[in-house]
């Protein structure tokens, strides 16, 4: 546990590794949570142990104190439902900051903070934030224990909401703090909801069932991979483990040691006959991955095994080949659009022992949200806790209502999902959710173009993280909101690590499952028929299928995609690999924007693929 990979040496636009390091051992643990302590002034510490009693105690709490809602013990046992504050739904990515010594190491697409002036300013909103609360204090572990690929960190928080909770998406408590030996590097990460119970005149302050603060900032140190969060409970900007540490601090481990933190889901894909394929796919925020995670195979005799749905770790390993593992040990999923009709298996996961935020509340004490069942129950209160009618045209759930669940309890999940050696990837996907432009399928000829595929992901906004749902915004690798440093030089990162695959590295697709017809409906059905594209894949790792070259990489041939039984309108196949041209051109111009944003920096071979593409508008297809 905590082995250390063997670095790479740092390239030369990394900063010097002297400066680099998080803190170690349990000397240090414990000096840092005096410390914390001492700034934030809580009633009680408590060291969570991640028990069972331990979280049935703060269940029970919270449900006394009216931050939760238990949910009818026969419909949906040992569940519970969380309503959040209007102002606090989703990601805030206008208040995370990297916070690196050098303003151009967080890259163009962060927003940057000079550390020293964001320490003093953290100083100040958590001095005294904790009074009147209990400050947790969370060992977890991202990755099963006892793998090489893990890494340590312990989360502060006085949100009892964000302790069960990180007891589902993470290896939390006793195990993992016993890992933390005399020189093991843990990532410390302080949360506070900002939301004393006394206030500094020693007056008391009534509660609220979803404490925050209306002032927000998430911060990152990636030097000394510290995270401070204040002001919300909500998914991300709470659960520290998740993206602040998995893939924002993780990224710079990442770069640094010679592996990849990614925005990405992780499943093992079986064909009737034949090997199992291990593909892993980045899609931005509420486009996919937890859909595509665990699919029911719409093709005869094939399985799909959930491995993660948001987050994989990658090295090269002995035999050079990539090595994946899930970090994380639950799912925080998105409620609306989840059914038994296009993800059963993530409605049976979510039958009992689920904690629900910013959905809508049956008469039956159930939950219910948009897409759950076609017609709503009646008596809904909505996701506000107010009566909800139907006719007044806003949801009942929050478009970024959530689940959060034990990875354990999904029907698809691998048997050997903690396997600490992960397993070798053979595929890598990347996509987004267009409307127009991207086929449904596209391969990458080799490494670099696939890369370029990651580095020009696009994708219109959705409800994830504040900001104009529908706008088209260039999304790389989909971890614009996620990456700890420069993207340029992530991508940078991604050709080294393919250099050193070589032959062995996995093949790059580019999917689109969104694309839409002219009466604005998805051509494509999605969903479980996704395992077509997944069919097609295979067939071309095997060697099996052709392709039809174009200038945005190989297309399958229209009589190469299984589509039997599918019903698909005349000319729907051919819609949804047009390529146009002009559509293309201008594409290639928005993307030479983004490019310039990131300088000299943008490695040459992606500027040769640019420069290949807008040629399409001038030359025909080969
Ligand atoms: P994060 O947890 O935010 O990272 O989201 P995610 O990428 O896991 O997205 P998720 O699988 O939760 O899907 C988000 C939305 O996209 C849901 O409303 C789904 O119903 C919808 N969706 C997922 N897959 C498909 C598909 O193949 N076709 C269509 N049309 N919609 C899909
Ligand atoms: C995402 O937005 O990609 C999520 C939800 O997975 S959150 O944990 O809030 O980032
Ligand atoms: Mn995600």
């Amino acid at each position: 546990m905590t082995a250390t990979t063997t670095p790479t040496p740092p390239s030369p636009t990394t900063p010097s590794a002297a400066s680099r390091t998080a803190p170690r051992g349990r000397a240090a643990l414990e000096a840092w949570v005096q410390e914390i302590a001492a700034l934030t002034e809580p009633d009680q510490v408590l060291w969570c142990d991640g028990s069972e009693r331990e979280k049935e105690d703060l269940l029970a709490q919270m449900v006394a104190d009216g931050s939760l809602i238990p949910l009818d013990a026969e419909r949906r046992p040992g569940s519970y439902l969380a309503r959040s504050t209007p102002a606090d739904v989703a990601r805030l990515e206008g208040r995370t900051f990297i916070c690196s010594a050098r303003e151009e190491d967080a890259g163009p697409t962060n927003n940057w903070r000079d550390p020293v002036q964001a320490r003093r300013e953290l100083e100040e909103d958590f001095a005294g934030s904790m009074r009147g609360r209990t400050m947790y204090v969370m060992p977890f572990s991202m990755g099963a224990l006892d793998s090489d690929l893990a890494r340590i960190g312990v989360q502060i928080t006085d949100s009892p909401y964000v302790v069960v909770s990180s007891a589902i998406m993470t290896r939390m408590g006793s195990a993992a703090l016993e890992r933390i030996g005399e020189d093991t590097p843990w990532v410390p990460a302080v949360h506070s909801v900002g939301m004393p119970l006394v206030d500094a005149a020693g007056a008391p302050i009534p509660d609220v069932p979803w404490p925050s603060n209306e002032h927000k900032t998430i911060a990152h140190f990636p030097e000394t991979r510290e995270i401070w969060s204040y002001g919300s409970g909500y998914g991300g900007n709470a659960l520290l483990a998740k993206k602040c540490f998995a893939l924002r601090i993780a990224s710079v481990l990442g770069r640094e040691e010679g592996w990849l933190a990614e925005h990405m889901l992780l499943i093992r894909a079986t064909p009737p006959s034949g090997r199992p394929l291990h593909i892993a796919a980045a899609f931005p925020s509420a486009c996919g991955k937890t859909n595509f995670a665990m699919m029911t195979p719409s093709l005869p005799g094939w399985t799909v095994e959930t491995l993660g749905d948001d987050i994989t770790w990658m090295r090269p390993d002995a035999d050079g080949r990539l090595r994946a593992i899930n970090p994380e040990a639950g799912f925080f999923g998105v409620a609306p659009g989840t059914g038994w009709s296009t993800n059963p298996a993530a409605m049976e996961t979510i039958e009992r022992d689920t904690i629900f935020t910013n959905v809508a509340l049956t008469a039956d004490g159930d939950v219910w949200w948009e897409g759950a069942t076609p017609e709503p129950p009646e008596g809904l209160v909505d996701w506000q806790g107010r009566e909800w009618d139907p006719a007044a045209g806003t949801p009942a759930a929050h478009p970024n209502g959530r689940f959060t669940v034990s990875a354990a309890q999904c029907p698809r999940i691998a048997p050997d999902w903690e396997d600490p050696d992960g397993v070798p990837l053979d595929a890598i996907i990347v996509g987004g959710r267009r409307a127009t432009n991207v086929p449904l399928v596209a391969e990458a000829r080799d490494w670099a173009e696939g890369v370029f595929f990651g580095a020009t992901v696009a994708s219109e906004q959705t409800a994830a993280a504040e900001g104009p749902v529908g706008e088209l915004r260039i999304d790389p690798f989909a971890m614009l909101p996620f990456s700890g440093y420069d993207m340029a030089h992530a991508w940078e990162h991604w050709l080294e690590i393919g250099e050193q695959l070589g032959e062995s590295a996995p093949r790059i697709f580019r999917v689109n499952w969104f694309r839409k017809g002219e009466d604005g409906s998805y051509l494509w059905p999605g969903f479980g028929e996704n395992s077509r594209v997944i069919e097609w894949i295979s067939r071309r790792l095997a060697g099996e299928a052709e392709t039809v070259d174009t200038p945005i990489g190989l297309l399958p041939r229209p009589e190469d995609l299984d589509v039997e039984g599918l019903d698909l309108e005349e000319g729907v196949l051919a819609e949804l690999f047009a390529v146009d041209p002009a559509a293309w051109s201008a594409e290639a111009v928005q993307l030479r924007e983004h490019f310039a944003r990131f300088g000299d920096r943008v490695p040459e071979a992606l500027r040769a693929r640019l420069d290949a593409l807008s040629d399409v508008g001038t030359a025909p297809p080969s």
